[in-house]
Order: structure tokens, then C-alpha cells, then sequence
């Protein structure tokens, strides 16, 4: 079984019958929502908040039943992906682009738990480029600003060369800092700049984490 799968139907485990549970976003996270599916199936009884578009239609496809900020008081549980995650458990998120939602579902959340394979594990954040969901308006004066905190910007497009639009109508910077040594004060000043929704860095969030080391699963 592949790492991917690993973690993502361990996490599934911890969904327990009447929990409001957010649903992330990725390749991984895909492994927890087939397993959720199929618990559904069996009897469990949850409601899903999706973090995504993506994830809502798939979702929607495994017959999970989804609510809505409208229909909640609180969520019990988030379960997501991640693209980099140091030795403190800081994340960078939002290679998917879905950043702005997971961090709002988050943050609402009692508890997180991050799924993510072996090769996501880093000493120090940053070779993955930080995604910064930025407003369109005025982006290419929101991205000097954003170089001025010391990386290379560049504007995420898709493959026909247009820029790469959020499920919030926004664009994404993806921003090349090689070495993040302060996540938290990183994440503060770039959300200082006006333009800037969100960025990707999740510090202080994650409650457990899942990942698997010389092929075992490693519950953290
Ligand atoms: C999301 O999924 C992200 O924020 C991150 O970009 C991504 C991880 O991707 P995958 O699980 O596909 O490797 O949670």
C-alpha cells in the first residue's frame, strides 16, 4: 500500500459516529474520504465540511453528507494534507490552492490531524514554494511587497498560461523563500500586506499528525 493511502485511511479512524468533521484537500486526503465513504456506507453517521470544490464534488460522490458554516456551531475534527511540515509541526499548505478554506476550517476546528507520506517531512520549511492567496487587484504591487520579505514571487498559472484562479476568485503567489528559519513571524508579515487573503503557513495548528516512518505509520 503506498504511503499516501496509509495515512489517509488511518486518519479515517479517528471519525467517530455524530462528529461535524472537516474534509481537506489533496492526493492524500482522497485515501480518508474513500474510507469515510465506506464507513458511511456501513452506518456511520457524520456531516462533512469541505475545504474545496474538489472535495466537495468527490465527496458528494461517496455519498458524504455535507453542511455548511450556516448549519454548524463548531467542527470536531479536520483532516488534511500537507506539502511540508518541520520539526515543530509547522506546515506549509496550499499546493492545491484550497489554503484560504483549509485554514478557516482549521482554525475552526477542536482538532487537526495532518496526513502526510515521509517525503513531506523537512528540518526547516520553505524548499516548497509558499503559496500566498493574494486579491487580483493590484497582485503585481502585492507580490513586490511580498519580495521585499526576501524570496522570489511568481504568479501561479495553470497549464494553458493563464493565471490559476481560487474557489474564493483570487490568485495565488507562489513564493520561492528556500529556507523559512520564523514560520510564525513569516506568516504574521505577509498577512500584513494589504493584498495578501492568506498564505499557506499553518503554525501552532496541528493537534496530530500521521505520517509513516521505514514504512510503519507513526501517529504524533
Ligand atoms: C492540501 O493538500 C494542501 O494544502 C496541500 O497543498 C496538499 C497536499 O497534497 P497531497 O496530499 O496531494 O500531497 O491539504
Amino acid at each position: 500500500m503506498i504511503e499516501k493511502q496509509l495515512v489517509g485511511e488511518k486518519a479515517a479512524d479517528y471519525v467517530k459516529d455524530g462528529m461535524v468533521v472537516g474534509l481537506g484537500t489533496g492526493s492524500t486526503v482522497y485515501y480518508t474520504l474513500q474510507a469515510l465513504g465506506k464507513r458511511i456506507q456501513e452506518g456511520l453517521a457524520i456531516k462533512g465540511i469541505p475545504t474545496s470544490r474538489q472535495t466537495e464534488e468527490l465527496a458528494r460522490q461517496l455519498r458524504i453528507p455535507l453542511v455548511s458554516f450556516a448549519d454548524i456551531s463548531h467542527i470536531d475534527l479536520a483532516i488534511d494534507g500537507a506539502d511540508e511540515i518541520d520539526r515543530n509541526r509547522a506546515l506549509i499548505k496550499g499546493g492545491g490552492g484550497a489554503l484560504l478554506r483549509e485554514k478557516i476550517i482549521a482554525n475552526a476546528s477542536n482538532e487537526l490531524i495532518v496526513i502526510a507520506d515521509s517525503k513531506k517531512m523537512v528540518h526547516t520549511l520553505g524548499v516548497f514554494p509558499l503559496p500566498i492567496e493574494v486579491v487580483r487587484f493590484g497582485w503585481e504591487m502585492t507580490a513586490k511587497h511580498i519580495r521585499d520579505l526576501g524570496c522570489v514571487p511568481r504568479l501561479r498559472l495553470k497549464e494553458d498560461h493563464t493565471p490559476f484562479i481560487t474557489d474564493n476568485s483570487n490568485y495565488i503567489i507562489d513564493a520561492h523563500f528556500h529556507a523559512i528559519e520564523d514560520p510564525h513571524i513569516l506568516e504574521q508579515m505577509l498577512n500584513s500586506i494589504p493584498g495578501v487573503v492568506e498564505n499557506g503557513l499553518f503554525v501552532g495548528m496541528t493537534d496530530k499528525m500521521i505520517t509513516v516512518k521505514r514504512g510503519k505509520i507513526q501517529v504524533l
